[in-house]
């Protein structure tokens, strides 16, 4: 639909993971020694289906299919691996004129001395990491605006 003219929204989500440690020989003939569960939200878990079409997770490449697509909530996925890697997150909206974001991710799963050493006392408590960021829309659609700013 048209768009706003003057107009910028601004969006507050949350997005990263958390992971806990497997209990020992849980994935049959793996390596696996985590499961994780990335997602992005709003702020306090807030559901984001109304104006978020589309959220692809790009994975690190030892997975298999490691793009993958959520087209409803919760935009999250859960794997198991052995290892720490970036990975993408694309949000694509509602308003096919809108312009995709890409946010980016440190999957960590391990609990972290100040030092950088791995801690050990820490090792079976579940590790969080997530980042608070904004979605700035600039000029939106009148619909995206509607949808933005009724909620
Ligand atoms: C590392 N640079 O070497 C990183 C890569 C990749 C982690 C970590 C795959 C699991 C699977 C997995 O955990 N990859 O095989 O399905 O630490």
């Amino acid at each position: 639909s048209k768009r706003t003219k003057g107009v910028t929204v601004v969006y507050p989500i949350v997005y990263g993971n958390v992971a806990t440690l497997l209990p020992q020989k849980k994935v049959p003939d793996s390596d696996h020694t985590h499961k994780w569960t990335v997602s992005v939200r709003g702020i306090n878990g807030s559901d984001i289906s109304h104006f978020v079409k589309k959220v692809t997770f790009k994975l690190h490449e030892t997975y298999s299919n490691p793009q993958r697509v959520v087209e409803q909530p919760p935009f999250e996925i859960t794997e198991t691996g052995w290892g720490e890697f970036e990975l993408s997150i694309k949000l694509q909206f509602v308003e096919p004129g809108e312009k995709h974001v890409s946010l980016y991710h440190n999957l960590r799963l391990h609990p972290y001395e100040e030092d950088g050493s791995i801690s050990t006392v820490n090792k079976n408590k579940p590790v969080q990491s997530f980042q608070y960021d904004e979605l700035v829309f600039t000029d939106p659609s009148e619909a995206l605006y509607q949808i933005l700013t009724q909620h």
